[in-house]
Protein backbone atom coordinates (compact mmCIF):
# COMPACT_ATOMS: atom_id res chain seq x y z
CA UNK A 1 0.00 0.00 0.00
CA UNK A 2 1.44 3.77 -1.12
CA UNK A 3 2.59 5.62 2.14
CA UNK A 4 -0.22 8.60 2.85
CA UNK A 5 1.52 11.79 2.71
CA UNK A 6 0.89 12.70 5.82
CA UNK A 7 3.71 10.04 6.92
CA UNK A 8 7.44 11.34 6.36
CA UNK A 9 9.13 9.17 4.22
CA UNK A 10 12.38 10.22 5.62
CA UNK A 11 14.86 10.89 7.84
CA UNK A 12 15.55 6.87 7.55
CA UNK A 13 15.25 5.17 11.03
CA UNK A 14 14.77 1.79 12.30
CA UNK A 15 11.00 2.44 13.02
CA UNK A 16 8.66 4.84 13.57
CA UNK A 17 8.67 7.60 16.38
CA UNK A 18 5.04 8.02 17.45
CA UNK A 19 4.27 11.34 18.69
CA UNK A 20 1.33 10.68 21.14
CA UNK A 21 0.26 14.56 22.21
CA UNK A 22 1.98 18.20 21.21
CA UNK A 23 5.44 18.79 23.02
CA UNK A 24 7.59 21.50 23.18
CA UNK A 25 8.11 22.88 20.16
CA UNK A 26 11.93 22.38 19.37
CA UNK A 27 11.76 18.84 20.64
CA UNK A 28 9.01 17.95 18.29
CA UNK A 29 11.57 19.76 15.75
CA UNK A 30 14.64 17.44 17.36
CA UNK A 31 12.54 14.67 16.51
CA UNK A 32 11.30 15.25 13.16
CA UNK A 33 14.49 16.28 11.91
CA UNK A 34 16.48 12.46 13.29
CA UNK A 35 13.84 10.30 13.54
CA UNK A 36 10.64 8.91 11.20
CA UNK A 37 8.30 11.12 13.38
CA UNK A 38 4.47 10.69 13.24
CA UNK A 39 2.49 13.07 14.90
CA UNK A 40 -0.94 11.00 16.12
CA UNK A 41 -3.07 14.30 17.03
CA UNK A 42 -1.97 15.82 13.49
CA UNK A 43 -3.34 12.87 11.50
CA UNK A 44 -6.55 13.29 10.10
CA UNK A 45 -7.57 10.21 10.44
CA UNK A 46 -5.67 8.26 13.80
CA UNK A 47 -7.72 5.39 13.41
CA UNK A 48 -6.49 4.18 10.05
CA UNK A 49 -3.01 5.32 10.72
CA UNK A 50 -2.95 2.76 13.52
CA UNK A 51 -5.12 0.13 11.43
CA UNK A 52 -2.59 0.57 8.58
CA UNK A 53 0.97 1.45 9.98
CA UNK A 54 0.43 0.46 13.85
CA UNK A 55 3.12 -2.46 13.37
CA UNK A 56 5.92 0.17 11.78
CA UNK A 57 5.63 2.11 15.68
CA UNK A 58 8.88 0.87 17.99
CA UNK A 59 8.59 3.58 20.45
CA UNK A 60 6.17 6.35 21.62
CA UNK A 61 6.66 9.96 22.95
CA UNK A 62 4.56 11.02 25.04
CA UNK A 63 3.99 13.89 28.00
CA UNK A 64 3.12 13.04 31.58
CA UNK A 65 -0.35 14.59 30.73
CA UNK A 66 -1.41 11.97 28.15
CA UNK A 67 0.93 8.63 28.62
CA UNK A 68 -0.11 6.15 26.22
CA UNK A 69 -4.09 4.56 26.77
CA UNK A 70 -4.21 0.84 26.82
CA UNK A 71 -6.02 1.34 23.93
CA UNK A 72 -3.20 2.50 21.74
CA UNK A 73 -0.39 0.22 23.32
CA UNK A 74 -2.76 -2.53 22.15
CA UNK A 75 -2.80 -1.11 18.80
CA UNK A 76 0.88 -0.75 18.63
CA UNK A 77 2.54 -4.57 18.75
CA UNK A 78 6.01 -3.42 17.91
CA UNK A 79 6.15 -0.55 20.49
CA UNK A 80 9.09 -1.36 22.26
CA UNK A 81 9.52 2.09 24.02
CA UNK A 82 7.31 4.76 25.96
CA UNK A 83 9.11 8.17 26.37
CA UNK A 84 7.59 10.95 28.94
CA UNK A 85 8.17 14.52 28.59
CA UNK A 86 7.69 15.04 32.06
CA UNK A 87 8.62 13.47 35.86
CA UNK A 88 4.65 11.70 36.49
CA UNK A 89 4.00 8.72 34.26
CA UNK A 90 0.68 7.53 35.85
CA UNK A 91 -1.40 8.19 32.55
CA UNK A 92 0.71 5.09 31.35
CA UNK A 93 0.23 1.88 32.64
CA UNK A 94 3.30 0.74 33.58
CA UNK A 95 2.75 -2.83 34.78
CA UNK A 96 1.05 -3.45 31.30
CA UNK A 97 3.74 -2.17 29.69
CA UNK A 98 6.61 -4.09 31.46
CA UNK A 99 4.08 -7.42 30.78
CA UNK A 100 4.32 -6.93 27.26
CA UNK A 101 7.96 -5.67 27.52
CA UNK A 102 7.95 -2.62 26.35
CA UNK A 103 10.32 -0.01 28.54
CA UNK A 104 8.83 3.27 30.04
CA UNK A 105 11.03 6.29 30.94
CA UNK A 106 10.50 10.01 32.45
CA UNK A 107 12.36 12.97 33.48
CA UNK A 108 13.51 12.65 36.66
CA UNK A 109 15.85 15.39 38.24
CA UNK A 110 15.81 17.85 35.89
CA UNK A 111 12.96 19.26 36.87
CA UNK A 112 13.34 18.60 40.91
CA UNK A 113 14.35 22.44 41.50
CA UNK A 114 11.89 24.53 39.60
CA UNK A 115 9.36 22.53 41.12
CA UNK A 116 10.21 22.46 44.82
CA UNK A 117 10.78 26.64 43.76
CA UNK A 118 7.48 26.96 42.63
CA UNK A 119 5.96 24.67 45.93
CA UNK A 120 8.02 27.43 48.17
CA UNK A 121 6.36 30.08 46.36
CA UNK A 122 3.02 29.22 46.61
CA UNK A 123 3.13 28.37 50.03
CA UNK A 124 4.73 31.58 51.29
CA UNK A 125 2.15 33.29 48.99
CA UNK A 126 -1.04 31.83 50.37
CA UNK A 127 0.38 32.29 54.35
CA UNK A 128 1.39 35.61 53.06
CA UNK A 129 -1.67 36.00 50.87
CA UNK A 130 0.61 37.80 47.80
CA UNK A 131 -1.81 37.43 45.15
CA UNK A 132 -4.35 38.33 47.38
CA UNK A 133 -2.72 41.84 48.11
CA UNK A 134 -1.34 42.05 45.00
CA UNK A 135 -5.15 42.13 43.90
CA UNK A 136 -5.90 44.44 46.95
CA UNK A 137 -4.26 47.03 45.29
CA UNK A 138 -5.00 47.04 42.63
CA UNK A 139 -8.62 46.73 42.98
CA UNK A 140 -8.17 50.09 45.10
CA UNK A 141 -8.96 48.90 48.82
CA UNK A 142 -5.72 50.35 50.42
CA UNK A 143 -6.64 53.75 50.25
CA UNK A 144 -9.80 52.41 52.41
CA UNK A 145 -8.21 50.28 54.92
CA UNK A 146 -5.00 48.44 55.51
CA UNK A 147 -4.71 44.87 54.37
CA UNK A 148 -5.68 42.54 56.66
CA UNK A 149 -2.50 40.65 58.64
CA UNK A 150 -1.02 37.35 57.16
CA UNK A 151 0.10 34.50 58.71
CA UNK A 152 4.07 34.14 59.90
CA UNK A 153 5.91 31.34 57.60
CA UNK A 154 9.33 31.50 59.27
CA UNK A 155 9.64 29.28 61.90
CA UNK A 156 6.21 27.16 61.13
CA UNK A 157 5.75 23.26 61.18
CA UNK A 158 5.81 22.14 57.56
CA UNK A 159 4.57 18.77 56.72
CA UNK A 160 5.64 17.37 53.26
CA UNK A 161 3.57 14.60 52.02
CA UNK A 162 5.92 12.39 49.95
CA UNK A 163 9.69 12.75 50.16
CA UNK A 164 10.74 11.80 47.18
CA UNK A 165 13.53 14.30 45.07
CA UNK A 166 10.77 16.90 44.98
CA UNK A 167 9.63 17.04 48.75
CA UNK A 168 13.34 16.73 49.82
CA UNK A 169 14.17 19.89 47.53
CA UNK A 170 11.24 21.63 49.03
CA UNK A 171 12.27 20.65 52.47
CA UNK A 172 16.06 21.66 51.80
CA UNK A 173 15.15 25.30 50.52
CA UNK A 174 12.59 25.45 53.74
CA UNK A 175 15.54 25.14 56.04
CA UNK A 176 16.62 28.53 55.44
CA UNK A 177 13.12 29.45 56.97
CA UNK A 178 13.86 27.74 60.19
CA UNK A 179 10.65 25.47 60.23
CA UNK A 180 10.30 22.18 61.61
CA UNK A 181 10.11 19.78 58.76
CA UNK A 182 8.04 16.24 59.20
CA UNK A 183 6.87 13.83 56.50
CA UNK A 184 4.86 10.99 55.29
CA UNK A 185 6.36 8.68 52.55
CA UNK A 186 5.62 4.82 52.06
CA UNK A 187 8.68 4.46 54.18
CA UNK A 188 11.44 6.10 56.44
CA UNK A 189 13.94 8.21 54.53
CA UNK A 190 16.71 6.90 56.23
CA UNK A 191 19.36 10.06 55.17
CA UNK A 192 17.31 12.78 56.78
CA UNK A 193 16.80 14.28 60.31
CA UNK A 194 13.27 14.75 59.55
CA UNK A 195 10.46 13.46 61.49
CA UNK A 196 8.48 10.62 59.91
CA UNK A 197 4.82 10.48 60.56
CA UNK A 198 3.23 6.67 59.86
CA UNK A 199 -0.14 8.27 57.91
CA UNK A 200 -1.44 11.67 56.16
CA UNK A 201 -3.65 12.49 58.49
CA UNK A 202 -0.78 12.34 61.33
CA UNK A 203 1.64 14.99 59.71
CA UNK A 204 -1.93 17.11 58.75
CA UNK A 205 -2.33 17.14 62.82
CA UNK A 206 1.12 17.97 63.15
CA UNK A 207 1.79 20.73 61.24
CA UNK A 208 1.08 24.18 60.01
CA UNK A 209 1.38 23.97 55.90
CA UNK A 210 1.09 20.78 53.92
CA UNK A 211 2.39 20.46 51.04
CA UNK A 212 1.78 17.33 48.45
CA UNK A 213 4.71 16.24 46.67
CA UNK A 214 3.69 12.62 46.07
CA UNK A 215 3.27 10.87 42.73
CA UNK A 216 -0.11 10.55 41.32
CA UNK A 217 -1.53 7.45 40.49
CA UNK A 218 -4.22 5.18 42.48
CA UNK A 219 -2.07 4.34 45.49
CA UNK A 220 -2.01 7.96 46.46
CA UNK A 221 -5.46 9.00 45.00
CA UNK A 222 -7.88 10.91 47.18
CA UNK A 223 -4.82 10.57 49.94
CA UNK A 224 -5.62 14.02 51.19
CA UNK A 225 -9.05 13.06 52.14
CA UNK A 226 -11.77 15.04 54.46
CA UNK A 227 -10.32 13.88 57.22
CA UNK A 228 -6.60 14.81 56.20
CA UNK A 229 -8.04 18.56 55.70
CA UNK A 230 -9.63 18.62 59.28
CA UNK A 231 -6.75 16.97 60.76
CA UNK A 232 -4.71 20.41 58.68
CA UNK A 233 -7.63 22.23 60.57
CA UNK A 234 -8.88 26.12 60.42
CA UNK A 235 -5.44 27.70 60.84
CA UNK A 236 -3.29 25.11 58.00
CA UNK A 237 -3.22 25.83 54.89
CA UNK A 238 -2.42 23.51 51.89
CA UNK A 239 -0.28 23.37 49.37
CA UNK A 240 -0.31 20.70 46.14
CA UNK A 241 2.32 20.79 43.54
CA UNK A 242 1.85 17.15 43.02
CA UNK A 243 -1.44 15.60 41.28
CA UNK A 244 -4.85 16.99 41.52
CA UNK A 245 -5.79 13.53 41.96
CA UNK A 246 -3.70 13.12 44.94
CA UNK A 247 -6.41 15.36 47.01
CA UNK A 248 -9.95 14.55 47.30
CA UNK A 249 -11.18 17.40 45.33
CA UNK A 250 -14.89 17.94 46.54
CA UNK A 251 -13.36 17.73 49.94
CA UNK A 252 -11.23 20.22 49.82
CA UNK A 253 -13.79 22.63 48.29
CA UNK A 254 -16.44 21.91 51.13
CA UNK A 255 -13.48 22.57 53.47
CA UNK A 256 -12.37 25.67 52.22
CA UNK A 257 -15.89 26.88 51.84
CA UNK A 258 -16.36 26.26 54.92
CA UNK A 259 -13.06 27.61 56.35
CA UNK A 260 -12.29 24.23 57.87
CA UNK A 261 -9.20 25.36 56.60
CA UNK A 262 -6.89 28.82 56.45
CA UNK A 263 -6.28 28.31 52.62
CA UNK A 264 -4.29 26.24 49.50
CA UNK A 265 -2.17 27.14 46.87
CA UNK A 266 -2.86 24.63 43.97
CA UNK A 267 -0.70 24.15 41.03
CA UNK A 268 -2.71 21.05 39.99
CA UNK A 269 -6.27 19.96 39.93
CA UNK A 270 -8.46 17.25 39.49
CA UNK A 271 -9.82 17.71 35.91
CA UNK A 272 -7.40 20.14 34.04
CA UNK A 273 -7.94 22.79 33.00
CA UNK A 274 -11.24 23.20 34.75
CA UNK A 275 -11.08 24.65 38.23
CA UNK A 276 -13.76 24.32 40.48
CA UNK A 277 -16.11 27.73 40.90
CA UNK A 278 -15.50 28.09 44.96
CA UNK A 279 -12.03 27.57 44.48
CA UNK A 280 -11.61 30.49 41.85
CA UNK A 281 -13.82 32.61 43.77
CA UNK A 282 -12.19 32.05 47.78
CA UNK A 283 -9.28 35.00 48.16
CA UNK A 284 -7.67 32.11 50.78
CA UNK A 285 -7.32 30.02 47.45
CA UNK A 286 -3.89 30.30 45.03
CA UNK A 287 -4.22 29.31 41.79
CA UNK A 288 -2.01 28.28 39.22
CA UNK A 289 -2.51 26.88 35.82
CA UNK A 290 0.35 23.76 36.34
CA UNK A 291 3.32 25.91 36.23
CA UNK A 292 5.74 24.08 38.32
CA UNK A 293 8.10 23.15 35.80
CA UNK A 294 7.30 25.83 33.39
CA UNK A 295 10.44 27.77 32.69
CA UNK A 296 12.07 27.85 29.43
CA UNK A 297 15.11 26.21 31.44
CA UNK A 298 13.89 23.74 32.90
CA UNK A 299 11.31 22.62 29.86
CA UNK A 300 14.41 22.39 27.65
CA UNK A 301 15.77 20.09 29.71
CA UNK A 302 13.24 18.05 29.29
CA UNK A 303 13.53 17.96 26.21
CA UNK A 304 16.60 17.04 25.59
CA UNK A 305 16.25 14.22 28.03
CA UNK A 306 13.41 13.04 26.20
CA UNK A 307 15.76 13.41 22.84
CA UNK A 308 18.58 11.57 24.63
CA UNK A 309 16.29 8.78 25.92
CA UNK A 310 14.74 8.58 21.78
CA UNK A 311 18.62 8.43 20.74
CA UNK A 312 19.48 5.48 23.66
CA UNK A 313 16.14 3.60 22.72
CA UNK A 314 16.42 3.79 18.51
CA UNK A 315 20.69 3.06 18.66
CA UNK A 316 20.87 1.01 21.68
CA UNK A 317 17.45 -0.51 22.54
CA UNK A 318 17.29 0.66 26.31
CA UNK A 319 16.50 3.89 27.96
CA UNK A 320 18.60 6.43 29.45
CA UNK A 321 15.99 7.28 32.47
CA UNK A 322 13.91 4.66 32.38
CA UNK A 323 11.06 4.40 35.76
CA UNK A 324 11.66 2.88 38.60
CA UNK A 325 11.36 -1.08 38.61
CA UNK A 326 8.85 -0.56 41.12
CA UNK A 327 6.73 1.38 39.14
CA UNK A 328 3.25 0.17 38.88
CA UNK A 329 0.59 2.21 37.38
C1 LIG B 1 4.49 19.07 33.17
C2 LIG B 1 4.50 17.53 35.20
O1 LIG B 1 3.36 19.86 33.27
O2 LIG B 1 6.59 16.49 35.04
C3 LIG B 1 5.41 16.36 35.31
O3 LIG B 1 4.95 15.27 35.69
O4 LIG B 1 3.42 17.49 35.66
C4 LIG B 1 4.96 18.78 34.56
O5 LIG B 1 6.31 18.92 34.62
C5 LIG B 1 4.20 17.92 32.32
O6 LIG B 1 5.36 17.22 32.05
C6 LIG B 1 3.59 18.28 30.99
O7 LIG B 1 3.14 17.11 30.40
Amino acid sequence: MPRPDHIPSSPDTPGTLLQVSPLLPSLESALAERYRTVRLSELPDPAAFLRDHGSDVVAAVTSARTGVSEELMDALPKLGAIIHFGVGYETTNVARARARGIDVSNTPDVLTDCVADLAVGALIDVMRRISAADRYVREGSWSVAPFPLASRVSGKRIGILGLGRIGRAVALRLEGFGVQISYCSRRPVPDVNYTHLPTAEALAEACDALVVTAAGGKDTQGLVSAAVLDALGPQGYLVNVARGSVVDEPALVSAVEAGRIAGAALDVFADEPNVPRALLKSGRVVVLPHIASATRETREAMGDLVLRNVQRFMTEGCLLTPVPETAAR
